[in-house]
């Protein structure tokens, strides 16, 4: 492969590093990972775990698994370091023109630390960082003092930040003190979705609520508190008000069993159904009546934009870059965060308006389709990738 400096328009050697975890940051660079090599870069992805999105794919990435060994001395075995050492063999036998770390923490640390050693062996051959911000490594952890000076830090010396909304964008300067003026200005990139494979026609016949009367509410999530899935089984029962419908809730995390509890002292028993991780999101979500999302901060919401590709009207608090994703009115129904009582009532509006419904999913589909279809998105991280190559060696 030859490198940029003698081709500038030719393909690229990507590390992508990210965490393996169900969740959205994963997602977006999984099939970010996928979408480069489909158009012929040279893609590597580097975590301690094969993301789910990368093992559902025969797509032609890279995958270096990076877990490092136990030793008696590590509280915990330290995946970083064993990432940023796949990095810099990788980088010494074939060479890597962009580390692309997706969640600051500790992403960002392994790819300053790879390009700092690369730096160290031949200056002018060393990759470019790039850093994507998705949400809590901004808004919980990484803002945390035991974390934000590093966090800062690695954010400062990238050669390019991306933010996945506006919202999180000025977050970030606001909480870390960024300026155009002497560092890069974060640039703000949207998340994406495979319009195609996240379609309305995925399939319905095998739904978990096929057997069930009523209309279908969809969740996904990690169960974290900031997703606040038992303030959603609240809102789900009062929007309900003893008509039939039902709530899929689809994840796993820590608030599941408070949401068990929840459902069963609530006597919802038949109408929630619990069905933890699943691969198969867009059959689960195309024959929804309405997807949900009830976050108390959510700097993009992937999922709902997911729902949104198969069709599917979304009703969501409107919490950090969600009203980027989900038009108020349009493409779905937004509340305040702690409105319980409109969000319910938006959720009985869509559940049991049936033609608003069809109307708002098909606003979604389409804009789901105008705005944040795979192949443009991915178009302009290739850009900042060849204007962050097109740039001087750094001299340090
Ligand atoms: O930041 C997080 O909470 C983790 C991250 C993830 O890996 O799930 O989620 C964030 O990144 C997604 C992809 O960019 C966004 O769609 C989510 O809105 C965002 N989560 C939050 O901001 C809570």
């Amino acid at each position: 492969m030859t490198s940029p400096s003698t081709n500038p328009d030719g393909p690229l050697r990507i590390g992508v590093i990210c965490h393996p975890t169900y969740g959205g940051s994963g997602v977006v660079a999984s099939e970010l990972a996928l979408s480069l090599a489909e158009v012929g870069h040279e893609v590597h992805l580097f975590s301690h775990e094969v993301p789910p999105r990368l093992a559902r794919s025969p797509g032609r990435v890279l995958m270096h698994r990076a877990q490092g060994v136990p030793y008696p001395l590590f509280h915990s075995t330290p995946h970083d370091l064993a990432i940023t050492s796949a990095i810099l063999d990788v980088h010494r036998a074939s060479g890597l023109d962009i580390l692309h770390a997706h969640y600051a923490l500790p992403h960002a640390v392994s790819a300053y630390l790879a390009r700092s050693a690369a730096r160290a062996d031949d200056p002018a051959r060393a990759p470019r960082m790039v850093t994507t911000l998705h949400g809590t490594d901004i808004t919980l952890v990484g803002n945390d003092p035991s974390y934000a000076p590093l966090t800062q830090f690695v954010i400062r010396s990238s050669d390019a930040v991306t933010a996945v909304s506006h919202w999180l964008a000025g977050e970030t300067a606001e909480k870390f003190g960024l300026s155009a003026r002497t560092h890069c200005a974060v640039e703000v990139i949207h998340n994406f979705v495979d319009t195609e494979w996240f379609s309305p026609n995925a399939g319905a016949s095998r739904h978990p609520c096929s057997l069930r009367t009523g209309p279908t509410a969809v969740h996904v999530s990690n169960f974290r508190p900031v997703k606040r899935t038992p303030w959603l089984v609240r809102a789900f029962a009062k929007a309900v008000g003893g008509r039939a419908a039902n709530l899929v809730l689809v994840g796993d995390g820590p608030d599941q069993p408070a949401c068990r509890e929840l459902v069963r002292e609530l006597g919802l028993n038949d109408r929630v159904t619990f069905l933890g991780e699943r691969d198969a999101l867009p059959e689960l979500l195309a024959p929804a009546c309405v997807f949900v999302l009830t976050s108390s901060s959510e700097s993009f919401g992937l999922s709902a934009l997911e729902a949104m590709s198969c069709g599917t009207p979304v009703v969501a608090t409107r919490a950090g870059g969600v009203a980027e994703v989900v038009e108020h009115g349009v493409s779905g129904l937004l509340s305040d965060i702690d409105d319980l009582d409109g969000f319910a009532a938006n959720l009985s509006a869509l559940l049991f308006d049936r033609d608003r419904a069809r109307t708002m999913g098909e606003n979604a589909r389409r804009q789901a389709v105008e705005r944040f279809a795979r192949e443009r998105i991915v178009e302009r991280y290739v850009a900042l990738y060849r204007c962050v190559l097109a740039r001087p060696v750094p001299v340090s």
